[in-house]
């Protein structure tokens, strides 16, 4: 196996655990992760999931689907992977599915969005004494300056502003966290895509936004108040200071992942070029191809890392 074991600064044995930062969690004597329909007591977590080592998220739960029977194939599991049952099924905020050492998680579009998932997510993942985890969100995005599907790997998640940070409102409080990503995974990342041919891909900074529409300059949405000039000049602006590619959740992802030990990535296409439009008119087999191709890439990462390939 070519599987990397870092030396981990955190613990003796070798092994980076999942963090949670809250002192009330131990004194809890079940933790109900009501959105996942999970529990410390209705459910083994550690027999259930002590064994992942990869947590694939993406907006779409049909997608999420979709990878987990393909990594289903990929992986050689037994089975035919089409019955992969959804272990989220009594809830239908999210979906998830396992094959192999592999979660495939759907987080819905946002950052209040994936905000409730990953929280609930982390605590699966600590409840579980999961080690060694690498999450890597698996999304969609605009493009700046670069062709429609080409797949963007985030090097740092940037807000509105351009600035590499995510402002948590707690209370009435605002705190500032580091959107930094795993720069040797981001590496790795790249260097496996390398080896797919025609896979345009390349590391750049993602910009993350609240909004689809007035957020990102869309001009099309029911509200727009700027100019095409001022659209045009916003996103020449986030280009230069190094964007690719806009999309609703790698702020937050980074931040919360980067403070719990998770290794973390961000890995999307993008389905059009925001210079040049902002309708989305991709025939239905263009956009599932495109939709694929993250999925084909960290398909191929796994494999790798675990000996596979
Ligand atoms: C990318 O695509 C979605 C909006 O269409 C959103 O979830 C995102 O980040
Ligand atoms: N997702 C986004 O957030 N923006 C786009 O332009 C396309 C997909």
């Amino acid at each position: 196996s070519n599987r990397r074991m870092r030396p981990d600064k955190n613990t003796y044995e070798g092994k980076r655990s999942v963090y949670v930062k809250n002192p009330y969690l131990d004194a809890m004597d079940e933790d109900i992760l009501y959105h996942l329909d999970l529990g410390t007591k209705t459910h083994n977590l550690p027999a259930m999931f002590g064994d992942v080592k990869f947590v694939c998220v993406g907006g779409s739960p049909n997608r999420m689907k979709a990878f987990a029977q393909f990594m289903h194939k990929e992986l050689q599991l037994e089975g035919d992977g089409e019955g992969i049952e959804d272990i989220c099924a009594g809830t239908d905020r999210y979906c998830m599915f396992k094959t192999g050492p592999v979660l495939s998680i759907s987080h819905g579009m946002g950052i209040p969005s994936i905000s409730i998932m990953l929280h609930e997510l982390i605590k699966l993942l600590h409840h579980a004494r999961c080690c060694d985890v690498t999450i890597i969100r698996i999304g969609t995005s605009g493009g700046i300056g670069i062709a429609p599907g080409s797949v963007v790997i985030t090097d740092i998640a940037v807000d509105s502003f351009f600035k590499p940070r995510f402002e948590q409102v707690i209370l009435d409080n605002v705190v500032t966290r580091s959107t930094e990503l795993d720069k040797e995974l981001a590496t790795d990342l790249l260097n496996c895509s390398r080896e797919i041919p025609n896979f345009p891909t390349l590391i750049g900074h993602t910009m993350c936004t609240y909004d689809f529409y007035e957020g990102q300059g869309h001009l099309d949405g029911a509200l727009c108040s700027f100019s095409r000039e001022k659209k045009l000049d916003y996103l020449k602006r986030a280009y230069k200071a190094g964007v690719r590619n806009i999309e609703m959740e790698s702020t937050v992802f980074a931040a919360m992942c980067g403070l719990c030990g998770l290794r973390a990535a961000v890995v999307c296409v993008t389905l059009l070029d925001r210079l040049e439009s902002d309708q989305i008119n991709l025939s239905h087999d263009v956009l599932v191809e495109y939709q694929q191709r993250p999925q084909l890439l960290i398909s191929n990462f796994i494999k790798k890392q675990l000996g596979l390939c």
